[in-house]
């Protein structure tokens, strides 16, 4: 009976240590009419989608006290066709920033705009490859990431991008191309196509800097267990994810 009981516990031990986290899980839904990337929401699809997402986690805070929706806060719709991953998002912020301006330095201390990658959902370190990206968004409209030497390289070709600032909100609609871990560059790589059913990692944050030297916070899409959140710019495992929907 009571090596019964220890081999039972065993199993369910090793049952336990198999299963993966539960991950947040978004929804992006399908468009027959690519939505024009001009900053206007104006598009069919946009109207389509009856809800946004508002959600937001603090992953950093520098200023012990979590923002005001003046200062921050955000909501976004997510759609998809075969070829483009496309993001509406409309965030209130009420100092928009940029007091770095070459955009390969400090650039996650001004204001950026976050949006995650890991095509294949393996999770897992990224930090020196392209097994996942996390596009780092400037107001100035550059976006970074680090390449497979470790170097900081600007990926502007993976994404039309267009932010327009009325009255301490902002609009940024994004259409992403979105690449696989065999990317090597974008005259040798071809974006993947995408079909319904597929399972990404995927998440967003924002830098949300008000013309200090340093951002005040990291707000981002979904909670990250334990102590260190700043996690995200270098493991896929603390992505969320996102199903393409009809
Ligand atoms: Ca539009
Ligand atoms: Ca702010
Ligand atoms: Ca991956
Ligand atoms: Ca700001």
């Amino acid at each position: 009976m009571r090596l019964t009981i220890i081999a039972f516990s065993i199993v369910i031990l090793l049952f336990n240590c198999s299963q993966k986290p539960t991950k947040k899980r978004f929804k992006a839904h399908y468009t027959h009419l690519a939505p024009v990337v001009d900053g206007d929401a104006k598009d069919s699809i946009w109207h389509a989608i009856p809800y946004w997402n508002t959600e937001q986690y603090t992953w950093i805070n520098n200023v012990n006290s979590e923002p005001p929706a003046a200062d921050f806060s955000w909501k976004y719709k997510l759609a998809w066709d075969e070829n483009k991953f496309y993001v509406l998002a409309e965030i209130r912020d009420d100092v928009i920033s940029d007091v770095h301006p070459d955009p390969k330095n400090l650039y996650y201390q001004d204001d950026c705009f976050e949006v995650l990658f890991d095509e294949d959902n393996s999770g897992g370190d990224h930090e020196v490859s392209y097994q996942a990206f996390v596009y780092h968004i400037s107001i100035l409209h550059d976006v970074l990431d680090i390449d497979t030497e470790g170097n900081r390289v600007l990926l502007n070709d993976h994404v039309e991008i267009r932010m327009d600032t009325l009255n301490g909100t902002s609009i940024w609609e994004a259409a992403f191309d979105i690449y696989d871990e065999g990317y090597i560059s974008t005259d040798k790589s071809n974006p993947v196509k995408l079909h319904k059913g597929k399972v990404m990692g995927w998440g967003m944050a924002y830098c949300d800097n008000d013309g200090e030297e340093n951002r005040d916070h990291f707000i981002g899409s979904h909670f990250i267990p334990g102590k260190d959140k700043n996690v995200t710019w270098r493991s896929a495992d603390a992505f969320a994810e996102v199903k393409l929907v009809e």
